[in-house]
């Protein structure tokens, strides 16, 4: 293997192992830029996953992702945890924007070896830009930091799925997002198992909060539930955003449902944090308590082995032209109606049987992953 730089794969697998941090950078840029070996890197570090406990952060461009990110990874920090965050949003890079100018603290971040950041670059990811940020968030897992935060801008599918990746989800809306709730997009409200107000410096925080407590109350039903059946004198209907509030108090209910509590920061000042962290350790007892964790993870396992495939079969069918070739050959005759786009299809996938059981290992390494 050559696809590593001058360092070949075993010795890279080793430095990653002794945790140098160069070949930590060094292995998310072949997972970031598919080099050849990304697949073999991957395959190497996949029985060391799992130890870390990843948090997604999603939310609007500008909403405070970064810095609440940069908030509570001092705050791990402060207990002692490591923490590597990958973070996917072209309109603020993690180098850039508020985090410029606050020059003590990046230069903190920068010198500590127990926080590392990658943003990753949004174009041109081959694989998909949700297969790379998984990849290397598992990257940052294998190296051993004990929390993995994944930054994401809460717009269009593959963030959603990014965010399904982790095993906390966190959706941070502001203020300004209040009259975008009622369209925001399903997905956002149902993949949050936590959600932060942030900005509660600015007007408008209480009520936001106070929204999204009475649809999270009238989407989980809680009017209802909340109600404890054997006290009948007690029936008063329940104002949904109170019976949300009540219950994200205690979370994790006896029923095994997890309730996502609103809570309110100002990533700004740090305000909310402390919070924020005991609300993630609350959750993380719940996944593991319940059982959801395993779950979640074998879900993410399966859904992984899936994708591969499908991104195999594509491109295996695809990959040298010869198919496409075929295709057009029979588009005479699909046109006249003696042939169906069925049976073209059938006789194509017959034609290419071969190609798609080929090993992976019997191919070059430049048609790897198209
Ligand atoms: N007023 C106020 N501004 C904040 C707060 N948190 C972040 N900001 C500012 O909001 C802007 C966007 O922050 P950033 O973390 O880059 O947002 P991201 O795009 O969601 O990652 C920056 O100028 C921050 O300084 C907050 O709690 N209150
Ligand atoms: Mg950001």
């Amino acid at each position: 293997m050559t696809g590593a730089g001058e360092t070949t794969l075993p010795t890279l697998v080793a430095e990653f192992t002794a945790r140098k941090p160069a070949a930590l950078a060094r292995a998310l840029s072949i997972i970031e830029n598919h080099r050849a070996d990304c697949d073999a890197l991957l395959a190497a570090l996949h029985p060391r996953l799992g130890r870390a406990r990843r948090v997604g952060i999603t939310g609007p461009p500008g909403a405070g992702k970064s810095t609440l990110a940069m908030r509570l990874a001092a705050r791990w920090r402060s207990d002692g945890l490591t923490v590597g965050i990958v973070a996917v949003d072209p309109t603020s890079p993690f180098t850039g924007g508020a985090l410029l100018g606050d020059r003590i603290r990046m230069e903190a971040v920068a010198l500590d070896p127990g926080i590392f950041i990658r943003s990753m670059a949004t174009r041109g990811a081959l694989g998909g830009l949700a297969a790379t940020t998984r990849e290397a968030a598992d990257v940052l897992d294998a190296y051993g930091f004990d929390r993995v935060l994944i930054e994401t801008v809460g717009v269009g599918q593959s963030e959603l799925d990014i965010a399904r990746t982790a095993d906390t989800s966190v959706v941070v809306l502001v203020p300004e997002s209040g009259d975008s709730i009622q369209t925001m997009k399903a997905g956002l409200m149902e993949i949050a198992d936590l959600f932060v107000v942030n900005k509660a410096d600015r007007p408008g925080a209480d009520r936001l909060r106070q929204e999204l407590e009475l649809m999270l109350g009238l989407r989980l039903g809680l009017v209802y539930k909340n109600v404890p059946s054997h006290h009948r004198v007690d029936l008063r209907p329940l104002n949904p955003a109170r019976a949300a509030r009540r219950a994200a108090a205690e979370p994790a209910d006896a029923g095994g449902r997890w309730t996502p509590p609103v809570l309110a920061a100002v990533a700004a000042t740090g305000e909310g944090i402390d919070a924020l962290a005991s609300a993630l350790d609350a959750h993380f007892d719940y996944l593991g308590r319940s059982g959801a964790l395993r779950v979640r993870r074998r879900q993410r396992l399966r859904e992984r082995v899936v994708d591969a495939a499908e991104r195999r079969v594509r491109s295996r069918l695809w990959e040298n032209g010869a198919m496409q070739t075929w295709l057009e050959s029979q588009l005479d005759a699909l046109e006249a109606g003696a042939l169906t786009p069925l049976a073209v299809a059938e006789a194509l996938l017959a034609r290419s049987a071969a190609r798609l059981a080929e090993s992976s290992t019997e191919r070059s390494p430049d048609d790897h992953r198209s």
